[in-house]
């Protein structure tokens, strides 16, 4: 009896010790999966891939155009899959999709796994938006000038330059050819013809001319470089140039950069250009009030005058040197506004960091110019064609650039312009200091002239 007492005891033991175990089996949360990139990748679809959770019985498959998932691809909100992985059918091709999963038991959902991003191949053949960027930006509450980058021979009416430039952009700023080593030949000496050209463009066809450069280390004419006199009469030389340059297009030129890129990539210090040796740390200031005078003794009270710059937003050491110098130009009254070169790529800088920059221009009261915008796609030199992805990549990087500037208070807007009309003409495919000779699409046209997802991000920033 003491036995049979004892046997039932200990298999009451065993019996309450497996249930308890069971029970625990059930009250576990159901580990996250982890879903992996996708494979067979093709115009229409792909292969969606994910890790196995233990006990899982089945996996729930979202897929959707949105990285937040507020919408869904029909048939794929949830969709039940028992393997471990689905073939995506019924998509669009060269098209942004994200995947996520969830793994589930008959009693529990886990949680929703990693986002995939995924770009089906092919084009998705729905056309760009072939809405006029001017036209757009000029029926936003406040309205801003969309500028081009541009080169005197391209300006042939009728030429496919000529037509977009009217159609679409309502600023022009010479590439090169209004640069000091263009204009200026030997002392007091000028060659006007190019740049009065581009200046005429504008001017005869209602286009914002904005002047760049007026001093820019990387500009300078080599009879400037060789210059045998006093540091004195090297400064006179400098200011009898923009004297001359800002009398000669008084009213016709509405703003100018009077100093670009005086600040250093490394420590925020001044850089060391031939004007800093020659003139001393006060050269900005010198020239921004002689561009001033020569404006006002020509009667021109309005014309704006920028120090521009660039990688700002990233640099900090350089923003804070920026905006120090920015601060004795504003003490002194002779500074209207900021340019903001913006040479980025697909990665960089963030929303965050553009955004911190720029608002310390609007804090100081200073027009804002997004001065030479371009988006490299491929700064590592990592693909010989211009992928889906980074084409949707950059389209989205255009559209918050545009969204950004487009966002900023009315008394701090004034122009947001691309630094050149089609990817082949770039300068960053020729720079040899950016790495990737002939291998970059960072504009809004490709080499026929056709708009570019990139153009239709633009559009989309002014919603
Ligand atoms: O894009 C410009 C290129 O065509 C010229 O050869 C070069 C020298 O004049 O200048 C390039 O533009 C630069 C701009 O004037 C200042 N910021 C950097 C730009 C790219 O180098």
């Amino acid at each position: 009896m003491k036995i049979k007492f004892l046997l039932v005891l200990v298999s009451l033991f065993f019996s309450l010790n497996s249930c308890s175990k069971e029970d625990n089996d059930v009250a576990e949360t159901l580990e996250t999966p982890t879903a992996n990139a996708p494979k067979d990748v093709n115009d229409n679809g792909f292969k969606a891939k994910w890790n196995y959770v233990s006990n899982s019985k089945s996996y729930l498959l979202d897929v959707s155009t949105s990285e937040n998932f507020d919408t869904f691809v029909a048939n794929y909100n949830a969709k039940p899959v028992t393997d471990l992985n689905e073939v995506v059918v019924g998509l669009l091709g060269g098209t942004q999709y994200y995947y996520r999963v969830r793994a589930k038991t008959e009693t529990e959902i886990s949680d929703y796994s990693n986002v995939i991003s995924v770009v089906t191949t092919g084009s998705s053949g729905i056309p760009e938006d072939p809405t006029f960027l001017k036209v757009k930006a000029n029926k936003v509450a406040n309205p801003f000038f969309v500028g081009m980058a541009i080169k005197a021979s391209q300006l042939t009416t009728g030429s496919p330059y000529d037509i977009i430039l009217k159609n679409e952009f309502s600023s022009i700023s010479a590439e090169y050819e209004m640069k000091m080593d263009q204009i200026s030949t030997a002392s007091g000496v000028y060659n006007w013809s190019v740049a009065d050209k581009i200046v005429a463009y504008g001017n005869t066809n209602g286009i914002n001319v904005h002047g760049h450069a007026l001093v820019w280390h990387n500009a300078v004419p080599q009879w400037l470089k060789n210059f045998s006199g006093t540091d004195a009469e090297f400064a006179l030389e400098v200011k009898k140039y923009i004297t001359d340059v800002v009398t000669h297009y008084a009213g016709k030129v509405k703003s100018w950069d009077v100093v670009n890129e005086a600040v250093d990539d490394t420590d925020g210090k001044m850089r060391n250009t031939i004007f800093l040796q020659r003139m001393g740390a006060n050269y900005v200031k010198d020239c921004f009030q002689w561009a001033k005078n020569a404006a006002n003794a020509a009667g021109d009270t309005k014309l704006l005058l920028f120090y521009n710059d660039y990688a700002t937003s990233t640099n900090i050491p350089k923003q804070d040197k920026v905006f120090s110098l920015v601060d004795d130009l504003k003490t002194a009254n002779v500074i209207d506004g900021l340019g903001f070169q913006m040479h980025n790529t697909y990665l960089s800088p963030t929303k965050a960091q553009i955004e911190t920059d720029l608002n310390k221009a609007v804090a100081k009261g200073l027009k804002i110019h997004v001065s030479e915008l371009d988006i490299q796609v491929n700064q590592f030199n990592d693909i010989t064609t211009f992928t889906n992805e980074r084409r949707l990549v950059q389209k989205a990087k255009y559209k918050e650039m545009v969204k950004i500037y487009n966002a900023l208070p009315v008394a701090n807007k004034y122009a947001l312009t691309i630094w050149g009309m089609r990817d082949n003409e770039s300068w960053i495919p020729y720079s040899t200091d950016l790495n990737h000779v002939g291998n970059d699409w960072p504009l809004l046209y490709d080499s026929n002239f056709a708009i570019k997802s990139s153009h239709t991000g633009f559009l989309e920033g002014l919603d």
